[in-house]
């Protein structure tokens, strides 16, 4: 249909991607066999079977199991190559792209390795398709701020190979004001600030991610519509909230994609956007995101419109590449 045809073909920005959450299965098999990894999992239909998730922590414990074949430069490299050629046919002209450092670090890979590889890859696509891309460097919330600390001295040297900092893994019980002293140092050096909130967690997360840590973008920041000055404050500001609908599908914050608040959050003048989180295990990439929340929600052309255009204007990309796009 022509809504469907414009959901695909119209230029957009992913906000919301972790580049560990891209790896098909196919891949997981093919580095484990390269880098002699052994998987719990006999073959690609034993882990695809393994996709069945009841929540956040469900889906993490699979999903770091899926990292642990990552070992070396190239690993990241042929990672995020895949990722942003699947980008591209999507209409993506600007990706914004997580990853997960401590996941690799603490199984002995070098920071150098992860940063590099994921760096070149951002280069090389930029170069071969046009399209924008950075990385955005995420502190893992179920570790302690200590760890976030050292973390983030062993990226210093690559300070110039990332944009940003967000904060991600288990929410429920990792509020933002843990990692207050952290985000100021990252906050104090010039680095772009995001924070996932409100996935899982109450609307207090989204205040303190704010408040505390100052972020400049909300990571899904859906149960904001529960607390209506929160939600006065966000529009306000226009602090752009990443929202990814067959995440939230997934992993039952919305069990039925027609129930899905994303027309509520624009209907009340939220900077709502459309990405896909973890692609390879929740289902799609952004345009299956797209098509599949339209297809249930009933949102129409202006919808569609609407979030393209947030996505470019929520990106950290410079005035004259959003001028360009939009
Ligand atoms: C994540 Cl869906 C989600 N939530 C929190 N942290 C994550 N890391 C990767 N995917
Ligand atoms: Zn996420």
């Amino acid at each position: 249909s022509p809504l469907m045809a414009l959901l695909r073909d119209m230029p957009k920005a992913e906000l919301h991607i972790h580049i560990e959450g891209s790896l098909e299965p196919e891949l997981i098999f093919a580095l484990a066999e390269r880098n002699q990894v052994e998987l719990p999992y006999a073959d690609v239909a034993a882990l695809r079977r393994a996709y069945a998730f009841t929540d956040l922590q469900s889906f993490l414990d699979i999903y770091y199991a899926g990292a642990s074949v990552l070992l070396h430069e190239q690993d990241f490299y042929d990672m995020a190559r895949a990722y942003l050629a699947r980008a591209v046919r999507d209409h993506v002209v600007r990706a914004e792209i997580f990853f997960d450092p401590q996941t690799h670090t603490a199984r002995g890979v070098p920071m150098a390795s992860v940063i590099n590889g994921l760096y070149r890859a951002c280069r090389e696509a930029e170069r071969d398709w046009g399209i924008s891309c950075d990385l955005i460097l995420c502190f893992l919330r179920h570790l302690s701020e200590e760890e976030a600390l050292v973390t983030l001295a062993q990226a210093m040297p690559l300070r110039d190979r990332f944009i940003g900092v967000g904060l991600d893994s288990s929410e429920l019980g990792h509020p933002p004001e843990k990692f207050a002293r952290v985000f100021a140092r990252c906050r104090a050096l010039g680095l772009r600030l995001v924070a996932h909130a409100g996935e899982e967690g109450p609307p207090a997360y989204i205040w303190s991610a704010l408040d505390v840590l100052q972020v400049e973008r909300v990571d899904h920041g859906v149960q904001a519509l529960q607390d209506a000055a929160l939600v006065q404050r966000l529009a306000r500001e226009r602090i752009a909230l990443t929202v990814c609908p067959l995440s939230n599908q997934m992993l039952q914050v919305f069990p039925d994609l027609a129930d899905h608040n994303l027309p509520q959050l624009l209907e009340a003048g939220l900077v709502a956007t459309v990405n896909s989180d973890d692609p390879a295990y929740f289902g799609g990439y952004i345009n299956e995101n797209f098509v599949q929340l339209f297809a249930a929600t009933g949102m129409g052309a202006r919808q569609a419109y609407q979030l393209a255009r947030n996505s470019l204007q929520a990106s950290f990309a410079g005035a004259a590449s959003k001028a360009a796009w939009m």
